[in-house]
């Protein structure tokens, strides 16, 4: 049974950049994650079931839409506060980050964002106390780098329109009462729409069988004739410049929780290999375990900053959408190194369950693929430094 012994390494003395109330959020958060999430996650990864009792609890804990208005349930908090969140519940286990991320950045974002005063009111407060679950449907099953070639439509109905076709992939999916969709209209524009659950036509089937994010419900959302109320249209937004919009706000979280991830991958191997004795001494007396242990924790030092930088400018509103994407794809990168050297470190025991390298390991390749690939991110920066663009 894995055991939670978590500890923060703090190598620059970054704590001293924070404000108090972010290391009260950060601690609270923390002491949540090992005294209700640690004990569970294993079972639930192992099994592939998602820990829906968790949903209720994560939004009493202020982790849905932190930084959403308190008017509208959020918890009116920085930047810098939400990133640490997301850094503690990813230090369990990118799946409930998932959960958090998307609930908080790609669902009550766009509405809160680009909804009317309506829509905010209605979905939000539920959204935010973790009564309703959400979705965000982007990705179809031949779209995904390149969303904006979507073909999922909608069609003028009067009152209301008719939405057909399916979305891919969609975390939170097959337990989510609401759906933010991206469809286009009869002009081929692209528009957010807010699907309900119980609306005919709409199902949300669920995939199985990923070896990657086992404690996330992944699914589909199919939309056959589904009548949808104008009302439900995000009437602030038109275009690609929507979606992304959102994902900016998610990679974001992504880049502190991936940093959380690789925090406990290194954690864990510091602690393993003082513990662990091999021809007469252990293991972290040998140079090639230091030179492992020492490098992750320059790159997660190097990350921490770069992180943090990135808080700051966001809470300025001058994070630029390229910058984010900077942070996105090396952090992420950073965890899975972090984590594949950790799990070296751990011996034949880092492929159990008694650890979490191996359950962080598999999660990170769904993470370096979502919300923009690897790759995608790499073609960002080129494109942000040259000017010229390498995509099409
Ligand atoms: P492009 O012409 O470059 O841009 C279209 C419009 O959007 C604007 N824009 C952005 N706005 C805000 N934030 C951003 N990050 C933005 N990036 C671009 C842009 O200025 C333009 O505006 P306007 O006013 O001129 O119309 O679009 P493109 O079609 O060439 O595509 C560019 C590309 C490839 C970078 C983009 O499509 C992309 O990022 N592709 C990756 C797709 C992706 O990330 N999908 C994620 C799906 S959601 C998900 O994975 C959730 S996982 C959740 C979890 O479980 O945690
Ligand atoms: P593709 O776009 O087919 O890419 C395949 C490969 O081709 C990649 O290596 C890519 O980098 C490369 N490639 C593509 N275009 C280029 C190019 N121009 N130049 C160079 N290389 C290129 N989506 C949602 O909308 N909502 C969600 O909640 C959601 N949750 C997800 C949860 C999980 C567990 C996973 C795995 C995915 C999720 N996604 C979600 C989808 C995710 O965003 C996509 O998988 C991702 O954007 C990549 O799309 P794709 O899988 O179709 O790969």
């Amino acid at each position: 049974m894995y055991t939670d012994k978590f500890q923060y390494h703090d190598y620059y003395l970054m704590d001293e950049l924070l404000t108090d109330e972010h290391k009260l959020i950060r601690d609270s958060i923390r002491q949540f994650v090992k005294a209700e999430i640690s004990p569970i996650i294993e079972e639930h990864a192992q099994q592939a079931k998602f820990p829906q009792h968790l949903v209720k609890r994560l939004g009493e804990m202020g982790c849905f839409g932190p930084t959403i208005p308190v008017e509208y349930g959020g918890g009116g908090l920085d930047q810098i506060s939400y990133g640490l969140m997301m850094m503690e519940l990813e230090r369990c286990d990118s799946g409930i980050r998932s959960t958090a991320s998307v609930q908080g950045s790609l669902v009550m974002y766009p509405i809160y964002t680009y909804g009317s005063e309506e829509q905010r009111r209605k979905f939000l407060p539920k959204l935010a106390s973790g009564e309703w679950l959400g979705c965000f449907g982007l990705t179809e099953p031949n779209h995904g780098s390149d969303p904006g070639s979507m073909v999922t439509n909608y069609k003028d109905a009067g009152d209301h329109v008719i939405l057909n076709g399916a979305k891919m992939w969609i975390s939170n999916a097959p337990f989510a009462q609401v759906a933010v969709v991206w469809a286009k209209n009869e002009a081929g524009e692209i528009h957010g729409l807010i699907v309900e659950r119980g609306m005919e036509g709409f199902t949300t089937p669920e995939t199985h069988g990923k070896w990657s994010l086992r404690a996330s419900a992944t699914g589909e959302l199919v939309f056959d004739n589904v009548k949808v109320p104008k009302e439900n249209i995000l009437p602030n937004v038109k275009g690609l410049k929507g979606p992304l919009g959102c994902l900016s706000s998610a990679r974001y979280g992504i880049a502190w929780g991936a940093l959380g991830a690789a925090l406990d991958c290194y954690d864990s191997a510091l602690r393993y290999s003082k513990e662990r004795i091999q021809f007469g001494k252990p293991i972290g007396g040998f140079q090639l375990t230091q030179k492992k242990l020492a490098e992750m924790i320059t790159e997660i030092t190097k990350a921490q900053l770069l992180t943090w930088r990135l808080g700051v400018l966001k809470n300025e509103n001058r994070a630029t959408p390229a910058q984010i994407s900077m942070a996105k794809r090396n952090n992420v990168e950073l965890a899975l190194n972090v984590a594949r050297e950790a799990r070296q470190i751990h011996g034949g025991m880092g492929i159990t369950g008694e650890y979490s390298i191996m359950r962080h390991m598999m999660n990170l390749e769904s993470v370096v693929t979502y919300e923009g690939t690897h790759d995608i991110h790499l073609l960002i920066t080129g494109m942000d430094v040259t000017g010229i663009n390498a995509f099409k």
